[in-house]
């Protein structure tokens, strides 16, 4: 049987400057989820990259006396190191200055303009002389160039257009009777009743004022500018109008994109207006999330308020990381970060729930039974509570994980651990290898073991460092997700693998 498809795709990051943990924040969610699909038996592709075009770059290029491809080819090679040491499993890391997605929008923008979805008019705007760029009435700083902070004054260039008002019907209809397309609910809400209803005005998609995009072919004064661009991605990257579609065509449409808030009104707007006017299904869902937080401020480029995360991943481990971004903050809210609750959240969870019961579970076992995993027939009274929690976790985190309730999904494999660590407390290991009562000692180590190895492959989506580890000291070769409904599939008379803590306790390494 055909595997199902999964296609997930997370926004395309501004090179403008390193990425920073905001960014870690959408990619390692969707790589979450991607994995977690991947373990359920999904052929999944999944999509991120970077958006390399336009006058902020162009002038960052300028100040570093370097060219714009010089400039974001620094970052990006950055951004790589980055995804790479957050254990990012990305299919394809698309950037906009590659050549099949040039070729790709070139094609888009003259379909359009041939079907006359994109005509020739003029853009009025507040025009920074020396900045050379053009601004609108919110983006000004006490009415003047939010870069320079010169005068302004109003005036217009030639430009093509995007005749988005075409096609407000057909979205709000969409919108109307597809709930699950924009998410959470509270934004479908904040689109419908602030942007789509009151009117869609036609968008200015090409600029003649600066240079560093993607030329329009048929009059090569004007770059596309921003949104054809930047939205193409998401099919230009499977080689949509390429003489290589398959991948378009297998995993197209998306099953998920998910973007940070501020940019959700693109995506449900303009995006899906864009694949009507292509005559192409929308993706199924466009999820926004919420914001991570510093003191109270967004994390973000321009206010610089963060360290490079690869100073945490070195300091704390990836997976310290990567837990604080799935557990911390329910997908959809704002939440806080700072070092400290990061601290807390390690030492609390990862430390102390699940790393102390590996450790001190390996460590009886190598005591009692110099490291051989055995089974007894022999039960205790403790035994059936906690297998019936381990085996109804799975689809506990199905649940939450079909609702994108990715902290909720984490907490309740947290709860096998919690369980387990509380089982300790009811056998009293330690009291039944005083008395010799070896078969039941078998059993309540048999029992922490095979309840860790269900919980190891649980977490493999979400901490796979950490699970992979857990899987490699407990020595079992039985890691699947089909081998986790049957509670006695931990194989027996196998020597557990050299072992030391996974997570030690950490204090704060740096004001
Ligand atoms: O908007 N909290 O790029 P960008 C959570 N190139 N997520 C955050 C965040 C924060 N404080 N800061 C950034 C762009 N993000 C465009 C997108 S898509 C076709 C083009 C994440 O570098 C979040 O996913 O400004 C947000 O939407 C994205 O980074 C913005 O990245």
């Amino acid at each position: 049987m055909e595997k199902k498809k999964y296609y997930i795709t997370t926004p395309i990051y501004y090179p403008s400057a390193n990425f920073h943990i905001g960014h870690c924040y959408t990619t390692v969610i969707a790589d979450s989820i991607a994995r977690y699909k991947k373990l359920k038996g999904y052929d999944v592709y999944f999509l991120t990259g970077s958006d390399e075009h336009g006058l902020k770059i162009q002038k960052k290029a300028e100040e570093k006396g370097v060219t714009p491809k010089e400039y974001v080819d620094e970052v990006i090679k950055n951004a790589k190191d980055l995804w790479n040491s957050l254990g990012i499993e990305y299919n394809r890391f698309i950037r906009t200055t590659d050549e099949d997605h040039v070729a790709t929008v070139q094609k888009i923008f003259q379909k359009l303009y041939d079907q006359g979805d994109i005509y020739k008019g003029s853009y009025e705007g507040l025009y920074c002389t020396p900045c050379e760029s053009f601004w609108t009435e919110s983006q000004l700083v006490d009415g003047k160039c939010p870069d320079c902070g010169r005068e302004v004054e109003k005036a217009s260039e030639e430009a093509y257009f995007f005749k988005l008002s075409k096609y407000q019907d057909r979205l709000v209809d969409y919108i109307e009777t597809h709930p699950e397309f924009i998410q959470p609910i509270s934004r479908k809400n904040e689109m419908m009743n602030n942007f789509i209803k009151p009117g869609l005005e036609d968008l200015c998609v090409s600029r003649t004022s600066f240079t560093w995009g993607i030329p329009v072919t048929f009059d090569n004064k004007h770059i596309v500018y921003v949104w054809i661009d930047a939205l193409s991605n998401y099919i230009s990257a499977l080689g949509y109008l390429s003489n290589d579609d398959s991948l378009f065509k297998k995993f197209w449409p998306a099953d998920l994109q998910i973007v940070g808030k501020e940019i959700v009104r693109f995506h449900t707007i303009i995006w899906p207006c864009l694949l009507m006017a292509l005559d192409l299904p929308l993706p199924k869902q466009i999820f926004g999330h919420g914001w991570l937080v510093i003191n109270g401020a967004k994390v973000s480029k321009s206010l610089g308020n963060y360290r490079d995360p690869r100073e945490y991943i070195k300091e704390y481990g990836v997976d310290a990381i990567r837990y604080y971004l799935l557990r911390e903050v329910p997908f959809g809210s704002d939440g806080q970060f700072s070092e400290e609750l990061l601290i807390s959240r390690y030492n609390t969870d990862l430390a102390n729930i699940v790393g102390n019961l590996v450790n001190r579970t390996l460590s009886m076992l190598s005591k009692y039974f110099d490291g051989i995993i055995t089974k007894s027939y022999v039960q205790t009274e403790y035994d059936e509570d906690l297998i019936n929690l381990v085996l109804s976790t799975s689809q506990k985190v199905d649940d939450y994980m079909d609702k994108l309730e990715i902290s909720e999904a984490l907490d309740c494999i947290f709860e096998i651990f919690r369980r387990c660590n509380k089982y300790i407390d009811e056998t009293t290991p330690w009291v039944l290898a005083k008395e010799e009562n070896k078969d039941k000692l078998k059993t309540v180590l048999y029992n922490l073991l095979a309840s860790i190895r269900i919980g190891a492959i649980l977490l493999l989506p979400y901490i796979p460092t950490t699970a992979n580890e857990i899987l490699r000291q407990i020595n079992t070769k039985k890691i699947t997700i089909d081998t986790i409904n049957d509670f006695y599939t931990l194989e027996t008379n196998i020597i557990i693998n050299d072992f030391k803590p996974i997570f030690m306790r950490v204090e704060k390494k740096h004001e």
